[in-house]
This record gives C-alpha cells, sequence and structure tokens, in this order.
C-alpha cells in the first residue's frame, strides 16, 4: 500500500459527491468525477501499452484534466514528468532526449507539436490535452471504468521527475518516490491543520512542488475542495478569496494583494490560512500584511529535491524573517565546508535529512553522489543559520542561483547561450532587487567589437531559446567584466552596481 494513490483514496470524503475542484467559470468536479476521470485515463495509458515505471511527459496547460492525467500517472505507478509551459523548442528537446518518455501528453499548441520534436524518439505515444480539457487523451470515452486498481508499487519506485536547473546550466531530473512524497503530505497536512472544512484557493503552476504536491496533496489529505485557477490575475483572487479558508502563494502573491484595493475585511471573511513559500518573504511585506489584515503570514521552506522540509507554526509563534521549524521526521543542520556541525546561531550551509529526501538524479549518480555528505544528508546550497528553538533563518546561498517571482533561474543557461552569439565576448547574469518579483534578472555583455549595441533585439534573440521567466529585463553592454584573483567574475561588485535598477 505504499502508492501515494492510496493514501489519497482512504482519506476520499464518504459521500463522494462532494465538490474537489471548482473552475474560475463554475465548472464543478466532485471526487466520484476524480475516480472517473483518473480510472479512464489509466484506462487510456494500458491500452497503450504504459505501465509501471515508464516516464509520461506533459506540457499542458492547468485545468481540472490536467489534475486527473497527474493522478492517473501516480495511480499506474507510472512516472509523472511534468514540464513547465514556457519551455521552448530547444528546452523541450534536451528533456524529451533525456527522460525518453513512454507517452508525451502536451497541449496542441506545444512545441513538441508544432516543430515536431518526436520525429526522432521512435515509439513514444503522442496525445494531446487543450486549456479547455478536450483532446486525444480523451478520445475512447468507453474507457470510463470504476474500478481501475491502483498500481502495487514501493515505497522507494519513482513517482514523478520533476527538473530542476543546475550550476552547470544543464537541467537535472530529481527522482521524487511515493514515500517522499506520502511522508511529506502528512507532515504539513497536519502541521497546517487542513480539514475537511477548508477550502484551498489554487493559483500556482502545477508542473513544480508547491501546486502539485504542496497544494494538492493538503486538498487530497482532507478529501476537501479546491478553486482551481488556470492563470495568476491578481483580481480574481480578490473575487474567490472571501470564498476559500487557505490561499498558498510565492511572495509575488502577497506583495500584489498589498499593492489592490479589494484587500478588505469583506475579502478576509473565511481566511483561516495564507502561506507563502518558493522565495523569501521580506519581513516589511510581512508585517504589512499584518498591519492590514490581521494575518500573520505562515512561511515555509522547501525544495524540489526534499519536497517540504520547515514551517512556521500553525498555533505558536511565526516570527517574519525566518522559516521556521524542521517539520516532523526531517533533520535540519548547519554545517561548515568540510560538514562538520556548527552550533546554534552560527551561520553556514543547510543541510537535510528524512524521507522527504529525494532518490537522486535521473541519470546522474555522480551528481546525486557529490549532493550527499557521507552520513546522507542532503546539501541544500542554502546558507542560514538555526537558533535555540530550532526557527532557521536562510541568509542566503552557495548555489549561483537566482530566484524571480518562485521560479528558479540559474545564471549558467543564459550564460551559456550569450556567450555562444556571434560577435559575443562574454557575459554575467545575476539577480538585483525588483518590486514585483523579488529577484528580477539582468545581463551584462562584453561584446567582441565595441560595435553598435541594441538591448531589445538581444532580447528577441533569447525570447527564441528560453521561457520568458528567464530572459534578462535588462541588459547592460560595459567594456570589461570585473574578475577577482582567482580570475572569477565578481558577481557582488555587479550586483552592487546594478541594484537599484528596477527602483520604482
Ligand atoms: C512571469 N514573468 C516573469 C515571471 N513570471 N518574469 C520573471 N519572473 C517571473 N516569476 C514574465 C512574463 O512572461 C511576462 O514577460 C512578464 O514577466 C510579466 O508577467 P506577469 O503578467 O507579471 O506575470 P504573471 O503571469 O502574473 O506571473 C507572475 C507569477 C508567476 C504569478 C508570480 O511567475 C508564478 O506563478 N510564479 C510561481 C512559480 C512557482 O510556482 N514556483 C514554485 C516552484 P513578457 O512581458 O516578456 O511576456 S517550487 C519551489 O520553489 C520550492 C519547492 C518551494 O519551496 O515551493
Ligand atoms: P526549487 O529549485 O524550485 O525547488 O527552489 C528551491 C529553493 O527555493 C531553495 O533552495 C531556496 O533557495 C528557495 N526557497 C524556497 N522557499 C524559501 C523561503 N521560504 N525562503 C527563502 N528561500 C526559499
Amino acid at each position: 500500500m505504499s502508492n501515494l494513490f492510496h493514501l489519497f483514496e482512504e482519506r476520499f470524503p464518504k459521500d463522494l459527491t462532494h465538490p474537489f475542484i471548482e473552475t474560475k467559470d463554475g465548472k464543478q468536479y466532485d471526487y466520484q468525477d476524480l475516480i472517473n476521470l483518473t480510472s479512464s485515463i489509466v484506462s487510456t495509458m494500458s491500452n497503450a501499452g504504459i505501465s509501471k515505471n515508464d516516464r509520461i511527459i506533459f506540457q499542458v496547460k492547468k485545468s481540472p484534466e490536467a489534475i486527473f492525467l497527474y493522478l492517473a500517472c501516480i495511480k499506474l505507478g507510472a512516472i509523472a514528468v511534468p514540464l513547465n509551459n514556457a519551455y521552448t523548442a530547444s528546452e523541450l528537446s534536451y528533456f524529451l532526449d533525456d527522460i525518453e518518455p513512454g507517452m508525451v501528453v502536451c497541449d496542441p499548441a506545444s512545441p513538441i507539436i508544432k516543430e515536431n520534436l518526436l520525429q526522432t524518439s521512435g515509439n513514444t505515444i503522442l496525445l494531446t490535452l487543450d486549456a479547455h480539457g478536450k483532446g486525444t487523451l480523451f478520445s475512447n470515452t468507453n474507457n470510463i471504468s470504476r474500478f481501475v486498481q491502483t498500481a502495487d508499487v514501493v515505497g522507494d519506485d519513482i513517482a514523478c521527475i520533476l527538473y530542476t536547473s543546475g550550476t552547470t546550466g544543464k537541467p537535472k531530473g530529481a527522482m521524487i518516490t511515493h514515500e517522499n512524497l506520502s511522508s511529506n503530505a502528512l507532515a504539513i497536512h497536519q502541521s497546517w491543520g487542513f480539514n475537511g472544512n477548508d477550502i484551498l484557493l489554487h493559483a500556482l503552476p502545477i508542473f513544480h512542488v508547491h501546486g502539485l504536491f504542496v497544494a494538492l496533496n493538503c486538498v487530497l489529505l482532507s478529501g476537501t475542495a479546491m478553486i482551481l485557477l488556470a492563470e495568476f490575475n491578481i483580481d480574481d483572487i480578490i473575487k474567490f478569496l472571501p470564498r476559500v479558508t487557505v490561499l498558498m502563494g510565492v511572495p509575488t502573491f502577497y506583495t500584489r494583494l498589498l499593492a489592490h484595493p479589494g484587500l478588505d475585511n469583506k475579502t478576509l471573511k473565511n481566511i483561516r490560512l495564507f502561506i507563502s513559500g518558493s522565495a523569501p518573504l521580506l519581513s516589511e511585506v510581512s508585517d504589512d500584511f499584518f498591519t492590514k489584515t490581521r494575518h500573520r503570514i505562515l512561511e515555509r521552506y522547501g525544495m524540489t529535491e526534499t519536497i517540504m522540509i520547515a514551517s512556521n507554526p500553525l498555533n505558536e509563534e511565526r516570527i517574519p524573517g525566518t522559516v521556521g521549524q524542521a517539520l516532523p521526521n526531517i533533520s535540519v543542520r548547519i554545517t561548515a565546508e568540510d560538514d562538520k556541525i556548527l552550533e546554534i546561531g552560527s551561520t553556514g550551509n543547510i543541510q537535510v535529512s528524512g524521507p522527504n529526501v529525494f532518490k537522486g538524479y535521473w541519470r546522474n549518480p555522480e551528481k546525486s553522489q557529490k549532493e550527499f555528505t557521507k552520513d546522507g544528508f542532503f546539501k541544500t546550497g542554502d546558507v542560514g543559520f538555526l537558533d535555540a528553538n530550532g526557527y532557521l533563518t536562510i541568509v542566503g546561498r552557495s548555489k549561483d542561483l537566482i530566484i524571480s517571482g518562485g521560479y528558479n533561474v540559474y545564471p549558467k543557461e543564459i550564460e551559456n547561450i550569450i556567450n555562444a552569439l556571434d560577435g559575443m565576448n562574454e557575459s554575467a547574469v545575476i539577480g538585483v532587487p525588483h518590486p514585483d518579483f523579488g529577484e528580477g534578472v539582468i545581463a551584462v555583455i562584453v561584446k567582441e567589437k565595441n560595435d553598435k549595441f541594441d538591448e531589445s533585439d538581444l532580447k528577441n534573440i533569447l525570447k527564441k531559446e528560453l521561457a520568458t521567466y528567464k530572459v534578462p529585463k535588462r541588459i547592460f553592454n560595459v567594456s570589461e567584466l570585473p574578475f577577482n584573483v582567482m580570475g572569477k567574475v565578481q558577481k557582488n561588485s555587479l550586483r552592487e552596481k546594478y541594484r537599484h535598477v528596477f527602483d520604482k
């Protein structure tokens, strides 16, 4: 009974007509629909020859049917590989080669279809699913069956592979198991007091840990309902807030909410909890939000490789600027460069162990081994300290990573593309304070010859190669980059020089 889907099934409401999803335009799906539609997709997959451990890539718009597609993969014991809709053809080609999927389900407008990216990959089955939940995935409606078995798996079997980029510029697939997901689902569900009366407002993308696991797991473990918004739009958030008890979001959600005139007592009448994560929530934002709403946002900390690690408490003091204490059964420690454990209050590398920690990177055993200590702790690449009560404060990152509006951007990936362009000498990509996205991506470039430079031309070139959130919002042309004695670009001095470019 290690399949994550078994855990969900155990907690389905007794009355299966209990709502599960309501969409922006009022379409309703209850738990019986969840069972029927998920089973129908499992039958379609099985009939097409897909079975346990096969990889299913999906690059689809957010919809209830997309959620059922994910759940069908879990139920069948297949490996779900969700991909960001913003990925370009060249980004997608890398994932298709790396994963060798048995099946791809994508939006009809995806570059996978438009640019015929599956041409070379032999036997992969290709099905479609559009933003309205229609497509060849559902062409055989005879498949609807209520009695499709949930596959037996062991806890260590892979449920999902999620890509996270890397310092080399090449994305790595994090292998997340059924046990990782089940243990973490139980931990957060309990810690945040989810129950059958909750209604979640779901406005996050469903190709990352936050929207796909954290949000969905809390709803399913409570057998309760969510309002599923296909896109983030602040007016829609304000419109639906009075109907819900919990909102989960990245810090940008909260800065945009604070700036909205509609955030008042009427909008908040049923809310019991605001949760933030994926990027640092500024203490000022937390304080301003508290002053305005009397709700202290609960900040928590996680990673693709570890799902949720730590959280501020539900009932005790939530301390702004900290991400709270380790979740049940998870150990967090702070270490020096040689992995020696540091004392309380000392700043060092954050390391994590527990049933939440992933199995390793897909087809990359060397990288996987490098990211773990000899005694099995995962090196997060984040830097912070613990206080005497176990509250963790994150002060920075040892990895060269920018987090923009909750999306991770690895500078190397962008620098590699810029440096390969004709006439380009070198570049440095950095993150600087941004009022909406927390950090905004900028590039500082050096051209081979001091000829004319057009910022918008260069952005357009990059847009063809990179998902839009990775494209630098500003590009600066300089005659040389600052290097230290080791020959490394001094990114700190660049961050200082350009720190005000997004000031309002
Ligand atoms: C959109 N753009 C962005 C971003 N989002 N640029 C930089 N950073 C972003 N995050 C681009 C758009 O393509 C557009 O470009 C321009 O910026 C303006 O877009 P806008 O309409 O303002 O964006 P939006 O559609 O309102 O989206 C903002 C958003 C979204 C709602 C904050 O970025 C979002 O949903 N972020 C959440 C990501 C997430 O789920 N992360 C969790 C990862 P142009 O004008 O050129 O077209 S999981 C994780 O981190 C761990 C495990 C954890 O702890 O949770
Ligand atoms: P991802 O690769 O999308 O899983 O992003 C994980 C990274 O997001 C972590 O390693 C942290 O750097 C960052 N992160 C997540 N939650 C928080 C938070 N509450 N505060 C600061 N950083 C966070």
